[in-house]
């Protein structure tokens, strides 16, 4: 009988039923219909649970100066408040990618010497005068410092000022989780010895010259403490130089001295300064990107919605989502996504 109205209902529900007693079927071999999940496997645009979020360092100072009173840093490994996603809570993630958290050290305190397959960096908030050990080398850190810590490298942070000390870290844990390729190791020493001084990796590798005989093929650079001083400078050149990005400001990436690439191979770091009365244009890019305001008062809109900052701030732009910042006042941004990683597997995209 050829289909009519009348039959078609009929038979399209039968099939309906026929599909789905078939897929219960499969599912008791651990099968399924691609057919019925291709749209949510293989999106048109990237799809994101992470949404725009901000952390005000006024209110996150309090209360992490609050868990000092709760908690000694050798107590706790590393007291860290970590910065979760609103559309991501329970799993430790500022963005799909990676993890972000507020780490207090107070005078006298020491966290203790470790390792670990994900990566970390540093972007100093507060405070003047702590360090941390990193391979070696002990970085003595101030605000705007960003530091490195590579995957596997030991590392313990103290400090022998008188001031406590909070920074931003970001780790790529959530990117190394997903490959369940995790290790870590904790040593019998709780601080590391420290043969090198305080600079050795700066003035080694991010001088122009390089140790005679120093390896030019590193996945990661060589340099472990990006200090303020010698970078906020360069921004302040670029501006007299009109080297100006529209959608950026003046904008420097934070390299390996040695390739040119990245500073590390999952996590990329920016900084930089938007003049007064900047209004940015509009900008999106795969690599969801976690902000802190180093200097000055703003705000960035994000689809729409307004995220005003100020000092230290910690500030995050989904994937995808088109973005611009605005600054009344000379304003100073550092920036980290997962670009590097997004870049190795060629899937990295931008568009203005
Ligand atoms: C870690 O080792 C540090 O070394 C900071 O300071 C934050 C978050 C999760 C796992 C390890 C650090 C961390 C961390």
């Amino acid at each position: 009988m050829p289909a009519t109205a009348q039959t078609v209902p009929e038979a399209s529900h039968n099939l309906q039923a026929a599909r789905q007693s078939y897929y219960d079927k499969i599912s008791t071999f651990h099968m399924a219909p691609l057919w019925e999940r291709l749209k949510d496997l293989v999106p048109r645009e990237p799809v994101t649970k992470c949404i725009p979020a901000l952390w005000r360092f006024d209110e996150a100072k309090a209360l992490i100066l609050e868990a000092g009173d709760l908690i000694t840093a050798k107590e706790a490994e590393r007291r860290v408040l970590v910065l979760e996603n609103p559309g991501l809570r329970g799993q430790s993630r500022v963005t799909n990618s990676l993890f972000a958290g507020l780490q207090l050290i107070l005078p006298g305190e020491i966290a203790p010497a470790h390792r670990h397959t994900a990566s970390a960096i540093r972007f100093v908030l507060d405070g003047e005068g702590a360090y941390t050990a990193v391979e070696g080398e002990k970085a003595v850190m101030s605000p705007g410092d960003f530091v490195l810590t590579p995957n596997w490298a030991p590392h313990d942070h103290g400090n022998a000022s008188t001031k406590p000390m909070i920074w931003l870290d970001v780790l790529d844990l959530p990117t190394i989780n997903f490959y369940e390729a995790a290790f870590a190791e904790h040593f019998e020493s709780e601080t590391q010895p420290t043969g090198r001084q305080d600079g050795d990796s700066l003035h080694f590798y991010g001088s122009g010259v390089l140790p005679d005989g120093a390896p030019v093929q590193l996945k990661r650079s060589p340099v472990i403490n990006y200090t303020y001083a010698r970078t906020r400078p360069i921004l302040a050149r670029l501006k007299s130089a009109g080297d100006i990005d529209r959608r950026h400001g003046a904008r420097v990436r934070y390299a390996n001295p040695v390739t040119g690439g990245w500073a590390l191979p999952t996590m990329g770091a920016h900084l930089s300064l938007l003049p007064q009365n900047f209004k940015g244009e509009g900008y999106r890019s795969s690599d969801g990107t976690i902000f802190v305001c180093a200097e000055g008062e703003g705000a960035t809109i994000i689809d729409g919605a307004t995220l005003e900052w100020r000092q230290n701030d910690v500030f995050v732009v989904p994937p995808w989502k088109r973005y611009t910042h605005i600054a009344a006042k000379e304003s100073v941004l550092f920036s980290i996504s997962d670009r590097p990683a997004q870049e190795a597997l060629g899937i990295w995209r931008e568009e203005s």
